[in-house]
Formats: C-alpha cells, sequence, structure tokens
C-alpha cells in the first residue's frame, strides 16, 4: 500500500530505524544541548521508551541521534517531517536549533536550510514529563497513557528550490465527477506556474496559472469516476508536477451533509455503527504496525461495522488510509480529554489547540473516510469560558474544510453551551455505570430509559430538535477471561449484555444517527499517578477485545446485533423522525 502524499521525484531519506540514544532522565531543559551527547544504547523509530524494560514508568528527557547522508549541498532545502511524537520534543540538525513541538501526536515539519558541508547529524530530545508550559496539551489525568517517543516514521525531504507542499481535493458533485483542487506550493514561488495534471495515471493536461498566496486552485472533472461509499470504497489518484516537483495524493468521490435529523452520505441517510478506537498496544504503546492497524479495520469490519471514531488524538495516516479503502468511515478529533474551564480560556492553550486542529485537517484532507472533524472530549463545554475557544476550533475547521461535518463528544447533556455551533450533537453517557450508579437498578435496566430521557430534551422544543444526534460514548467494563453465574459488574458476560442493550436501544431510537460503543479494544491507561483504584490493570477495560485483540463475549454480541443491521441500509421513512 502506497503511503499518501507520495513524492514520486523527490530524493526521501527514510530515518525509520535504529537511532543511537541517551537518557538524560530528569534534567532540565536550560541544560540540554546536543554537544557532547554520548550514545548510551540504541532507541527504534518509531518506538517509544517507556515500553522497554530500561525505561518503563520513568518520565524524563531522552535524546537521540542520527546521522546522515554526508551529500547535501551548502544551500540545499531540507524539510523534516515528523508523523508523531510526544510529549514535548526539541530537534537540532548540525547543532542550530531547528524547532520545538508541543503537539503530541500531530504530523508536523521543521525546515531548514544546509550551512556547510558534512557530516550531517540529526539530534532530537523528548520529554515525557508533564509540564504546563511545554505539554499544555496532554494532563495526567487523561484516561490514555502519556508516552515519550516517536510514535510514528520520520523522514527528511530533500527539497527542490520551488517545491509542492499538498493538493487537496474536494469532491464537487459526485454526479458529475467534478473536484476542486487546491495546489499549494512552497519555497522560491514564481508568479505563475506551468503544471501538469493527470488522474489515475492517465494523460496529463497541462496548464498555467497564476498563484495567490502560494496556492493554485482549479476545477477538473475525473475521467471514468466512481462514487466512493462504504460498500463501494473506489479511490481515485490525482498526480501534480511542476517542473522541479511531484506529488501523487489519493481521493474518493463523495459528499457529506446534514438535512435535519440524518448525516447523509452521497445524498442518502447514513446509520453510523462501530466503536471509539484508541492506539495502544502493551508492546508497542501508541505506535502501531501496519499488521495491527489492518488487524483493527478487519475486526471493525468483522462486526458490521462502517464508522469508527478515532480517539482523542490525531491518528496514524497510515489507519485513515485503510478506512478509505476498506470502507469505514471516520471522526477523527484533536487532542484533549475532560479540560476545564480555565484551560479552555488560558491563551497558550487556546493557540495549541487552534494550530493541532487546522494541522489535523490539512493532513487528513484527502482522506474520503473521514466525515467528520472534531476536538475536545468532554471538556467544560457547558460553561461561559468555553465559547471563545469552542467558536475558534469551528471557525478553523471549517476555515480549512467547509466540505465535512463538525463535532465534538459532550458529557455535558442540555446543560451544554455550544451545541449552536456545531452540525452533529455528539453525547457521550454511561447510564448504570460512570457516575450514574443506583444501587436498586441492574445497569442493564437503566440504560433504555435514561437513552429514550436522553433522546426526548433533543426533541420537540429543544434548540438542537432539528440536528443529527449520535451516541458518541456508551458502553461498560468486562475483564478479559472473567466469568461467573451471576453475571455480575467486570464480567464477559455482563459487559455482552450492557453492550448489545445500549446500542439496540440507541439504533432502534429514530431519533438517533448512530452509535460508536465505548470501546473497541482495552487501552493502557494512567500511569502510578493515577486513579487505578477505579481502573483495574491500570487499563481501560471497556475494549470488546482485550488489548491483544483477543475476543471478548462482546465483540460476538455486537458483531450479531451490526451485522443484523447493515441491510436493509437505514433511511428512515421521514415520519419516523420526531
Ligand atoms: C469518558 C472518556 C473516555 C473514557 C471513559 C471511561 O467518557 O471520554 O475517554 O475515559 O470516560 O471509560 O472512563
Amino acid at each position: 500500500m502506497q503511503h499518501y502524499p507520495h513524492y514520486p521525484t523527490r530524493r526521501i531519506v527514510d530515518l525509520n530505524g535504529f537511532w543511537e540514544f541517551s537518557w538524560l532522565g530528569d534534567a532540565d531543559w536550560d541544560g540540554v544541548t546536543p554537544d557532547g551527547f554520548r550514545p548510551e544504547t540504541v532507541m527504534a523509530v518509531p518506538g517509544v521508551f517507556d515500553t522497554l524494560p530500561t525505561y518503563g514508568r520513568k518520565r524524563g528527557i531522552g535524546i537521540y541521534r542520527k546521522h546522515l547522508p554526508d551529500d547535501f549541498e551548502p544551500g540545499e532545502r531540507l524539510r523534516l517531517k515528523i508523523d508523531g511524537m510526544g510529549l514535548f520534543g526539541r530537534a537540532w540538525f548540525d547543532g542550530k536549533h531547528i524547532g520545538d513541538c508541543k503537539l503530541p501526536y500531530s504530523r508536523v515539519h521543521y525546515d531548514l536550510t544546509v550551512e556547510a558541508a558534512g557530516p550531517h547529524e540529526l539530534v532530537v530530545a523528548i520529554d515525557n514529563r508533564f509540564d504546563k508550559k511545554r505539554t499544555p496539551l496532554f494532563n495526567p489525568n487523561y484516561d490514555f497513557y502519556a508516552y515519550g517517543g516517536f510514535y510514528r516514521d520520520v523522514a527528511l525531504h530533500r527539497l527542490p528550490p520551488c517545491a509542492i507542499d499538498r493538493v487537496h481535493v474536494t469532491p464537487l458533485d459526485i454526479d458529475a465527477g467534478t473536484v476542486r483542487l487546491a495546489i499549494r506550493l512552497d519555497g522560491n514561488v514564481p508568479a505563475t506556474c506551468a503544471f501538469s495534471v493527470s488522474f489515475d495515471g492517465g494523460r496529463a493536461q497541462e496548464f498555467e496559472r497564476p498563484l495567490q498566496d502560494g496556492r493554485i486552485k482549479l476545477e477538473l472533472t475525473v475521467p471514468n469516476h466512481r462514487v466512493w461509499s462504504p460498500d463501494t470504497p473506489e479511490l481515485h489518484t490525482v498526480e501534480v508536477r511542476i517542473p522541479s516537483d511531484a506529488v501523487r495524493e489519493r481521493f474518493g468521490m463523495r459528499t457529506v451533509r446534514t438535512e435535519g435529523q440524518e448525516i447523509l452520505l452521497n445524498g442518502e441517510p447514513i446509520e453510523l455503527r462501530g466503536f471509539n478506537r484508541h492506539e495502544s498496544h502493551p508492546q508497542l504503546g501508541p505506535s502501531q504496525t501496519p499488521a495491527l492497524m489492518l488487524e483493527d479495520v478487519q475486526w471493525l469490519k468483522s462486526m458490521g461495522c462502517n464508522f469508527v471514531r478515532c480517539v482523542h488524538y490525531p491518528q496514524d495516516e497510515r489507519f485513515l488510509g485503510l478506512c478509505d479503502e476498506m470502507g469505514i468511515l471516520v471522526w477523527t478529533e484533536s487532542l484533549g480529554w475532560g479540560n476545564r474551564a480555565e484551560e479552555l480560556a488560558n491563551e497558550h492553550f487556546m493557540d495549541l489547540q487552534e494550530q493541532q486542529t487546522r494541522l489535523m485537517v490539512r493532513n487528513g484532507f484527502n482522506h474520503p473516510s473521514v466525515i467528520i472533524w472534531a476536538f475536545l472530549n468532554e471538556a467544560e463545554s457547558n460553561t461561559e469560558q468555553a465559547l471563545p475557544l469552542y467558536g475558534r476550533l469551528t471557525r478553523a475547521i471549517r476555515d480549512e474544510d467547509p466540505s465535512r461535518l463538525v463535532s465534538y463528544a459532550s458529557n455535558r447533556r442540555t446543560q451544554d453551551l455550544c451545541f449552536d455551533l456545531v452540525d452533529v450533537i455528539s453525547l457521550n453517557t454511561y447510564p448504570g455505570w460512570i457516575g450514574q450508579v443506583d444501587w436498586e437498578t441492574p445497569s442493564t435496566e437503566a440504560i433504555a430509559p435514561h437513552i429514550e430521557q436522553l433522546v426526548q430534551s433533543f426533541c420537540g422544543d429543544s434548540p438542537h430538535a432539528d440536528k443529527p444526534l449520535l451516541f458518541s460514548e456508551i458502553g461498560t467494563c468486562g475483564i478479559y477471561g472473567w466469568h461467573d453465574l451471576a453475571g455480575s459488574q467486570w464480567t464477559e458476560e455482563y459487559q455482552a449484555e450492557y453492550m448489545v442493550t445500549a446500542a439496540q436501544a440507541v439504533l432502534e431510537n429514530p431519533r438517533t444517527c448512530g452509535v460508536t460503543l465505548w470501546q473497541f479494544f482495552d487501552t493502557r491507561s494512567y500511569g502510578p499517578r493515577g486513579q487505578v483504584r477505579v481502573k483495574p490493570r491500570g487499563m481501560n477495560n471497556a475494549g470488546v477485545l482485550d488489548e491483544y485483540r483477543r475476543p471478548k463475549l462482546a465483540r460476538a454480541a455486537v458483531g450479531k446485533l451490526f451485522t443484523a443491521r447493515q441491510r436493509p441500509a437505514h433511511p428512515r421513512p421521514s415520519s419516523d423522525r420526531r
């Protein structure tokens, strides 16, 4: 599988593999420099140091070094691409500082110019300590482990003087097969540019156009276009060439919009069925291998899912690429979890939220699978302080990409003050489980009345009665291999019954447009600072698979329900709507 965007003519230095590594521990950042680097050992890239016996549990700075090819020319432009790292990173090329990364999980890049002949080296120091100034986007209370290292691929692109950054493709009309291309150049950008465009490896069309802000926009028809949908995940490629560079991008012809209480995919109402998915594995942490990503998509398909909510940070583009190929719709969100009102109103936090959210949209723009851009899971969106940031993020997303839907997962119900801003109302709720335990009522009996009551509050006179309603989280825990005759809490039996009851209650309610159950597989939660008393094994055990993707009873039970709902696909008669 080709990874997109693909730059067929560029010289790219692949930096994956082993790097020299040294542990600086609890060092002060003021004293951290690439000078005098003494390698202690080696470290895998991509990979995190927390999953290794020597550094597991430790928080501090690890410093990495890689020797680079000697043939870079003085004056040559290079672009260091890091597809995701955390928590905080600082990079130096030949001893000179080239950038800091405060955006865990985001795909970022740093440009530099070679100053002198080789030898050349790259040094990157990565800190996995929590720090309000350096890593304000990641708090110690988040219910997923904060790892240190390179989560994803690293590469160095040797850039021509004038380079193509990206080509963003927006499907305009899926019947006529028209698309808008936004071609972004950088470097030594001319006033007018000659370029060619070809679709699916076919004949190239030649153009010459003026640039505006380094960009060219044009509308074209895709020859022999095919419509993308979960049942027919048909993809196209487009290759754009300028004299000094070329890029190949992949896209799909599909539209998404809302109409009243429905989400319409290619003009037809769609019921969304799926799970919440973290990037997590006991031995890999957040660094997912291609085989593991494929396994995850196959599990989703085998359970009759057509949707996945990628929580709680921008996920690996290769996973989104697999969803494009295999027909799984995607919700993707920027990093955040339960953030408090004071944070939401903090300027530094706001700026970083906007930066990472814009980057998420730019990076993921061409994936037809992505239908919803989201942010700030379960923050204090019931407070006045939340309004400016929620406004900023929704505007930023629509400014980058007006062609998709915007949402965020809220646990504030009717107290939420920000629902006006978004296209889809998304609710997280755990009847009979998190924060809603009534010792008299078995939790599975609490589910249906709770959902009905919650749904009612978004009907009739509600200001949001005419927006789609999605249950973005509902579910419960079950410990893999734990059984008893009573079906007590934490058993696989209890979990299976709860999950099916919840999914059924949501999907059979005509007011809702779908559900993502919490959660797909078990994930590592807090370290020793956290409230392990409520998280047995230090894990979030709500997966229908365990952390090694071994199925629990809930997998088959939910799979049966979701699969049965695949046909007939839901268009519900409009008279059913409330
Ligand atoms: C919240 C949160 C999830 C998870 C869940 C739980 O709803 O959004 O990330 O932490 O609670 O299992 O506690």
